[in-house]
């Protein structure tokens, strides 16, 4: 027997998504952000007093939210997006996103993975051989005239060889080994799980792979998960011969400890290009001749910034078209 509803039928997710409008939150690269403008007709989420109105009066009718790992959607903001069915990354790294909430609300996520793999292990590597070798330093001594009057800048230490450990073996730490060795280093890492068949040392602990190691990078994720995963007993397992470095998330390392350990010469330089509060440096690593310190740059090149651009829209456009995502971290 075949039964035939009597009730009205109602609007698809499918008609409800193509219906919905596009939300930009936060700001994005300029050519990206003028896209949405232009090809999609996004609003943008305003800052401040606004924002309560905004939402009252489009809230019902966002069903797509393209964002960064800066700015991200966190669960209050769902709240306010009863009809969300994606938030899209421009970017790796979703740690200002909620997964757990979209999960639970059925909002897929999705990033720009492997486009920007080759420049941020590029930028790690960068910031190994500035750092070990005193690059930024040596450069300030020669502008500051200081090589005629003291003549010759101080020793720094030799990259060929080191130890070093990897915190994150994912696609980022994977390139970043593949290409220290080249400089014959001796690679260890530690992850939450061994990988099986990998050519590195496992570790079990941040603090065990510290204190094996010359040079310590991170790599991993941001989040509550890796919040402070480098604290100060992994610093101090480093050592006064140790040199940090980390093109992850600022999160991942207690930075107050950091500053406390080189202040006090118990660890040997730091390469950053994250910090805790971006923006923000504080004044403290300013200060001192033995750090680098990048404004966060590591896939900040042409090339890959138009790559995670396109990744970025392929995501929306899918979505769009049949409510799945090419690059999905969730669902
Ligand atoms: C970007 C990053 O600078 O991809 C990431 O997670 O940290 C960087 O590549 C950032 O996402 C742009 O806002």
């Amino acid at each position: 027997m075949v039964t035939v509803s009597s009730t009205k039928p109602t609007a698809s997710k499918e008609d409800s998504r193509r219906a919905g409008r596009v939300l930009r939150v936060g700001p994005l690269k300029p050519s990206l952000m003028d896209t949405l403008n232009s090809d999609y007709d996004a609003l943008v989420l305003p800052d401040g007093e606004d924002r309560d109105d905004f939402l009252t009066a489009h809230g019902d009718s966002i069903t797509a939210v393209v964002t960064s790992g800066r700015t991200g959607v966190d669960a209050p903001l769902m709240k306010r997006l009863p009809q969300l069915g994606a938030v899209v990354h421009f970017g790796v790294g979703y740690d200002t996103t909620d997964v757990a909430a979209a999960d639970e609300r059925g909002i897929a996520v999705s990033n720009t993975p492997d486009v920007l793999t080759d420049c941020v292990a590029d930028l790690a590597v960068g910031l190994v051989i500035d750092t070990v070798r005193g690059l930024s330093s040596a450069e300030r001594f020669v502008r500051a005239g200081r090589w005629p009057a003291e003549g010759n800048s101080p020793l720094t230490r030799q990259v060929t060889g080191k130890r070093v450990g990897i915190i994150g073996l994912g696609r980022i730490g994977s390139a970043i080994a593949e290409r220290l060795n080249g400089f014959r280093c001796t690679i260890s890492y530690h992850n939450r799980n061994e990988i099986d068949g990998s050519p590195y040392t496992y570790a079990a602990s941040p603090q065990v792979l510290a204190g094996s190691v010359d040079v310590l990078i991170v790599a991993a994720s941001g989040g509550s998960g890796t919040a402070h995963l480098v604290d100060r007993s992994v610093l101090e397992a480093l050592g006064p011969q140790g040199y940090l470095i980390n093109v992850a998330r600022g999160s991942v390392v207690d930075e107050g400890a950091l500053i406390e350990l080189l202040a006090a010469g118990q660890l040997a330089g730091a390469g950053l290009d994250v910090f805790a509060h971006e923006p923000n440096v504080p004044d403290a690593l300013l200060a001192m001749d033995n750090v680098v310190l990048l404004p966060h740059v590591g896939s900040g090149t042409v090339e890959t910034r138009a790559a995670m651009e396109a990744l970025t829209l392929e995501n929306l456009d899918r979505f769009l078209a049949d409510g799945t995502l090419v690059t999905p971290v969730t669902r």
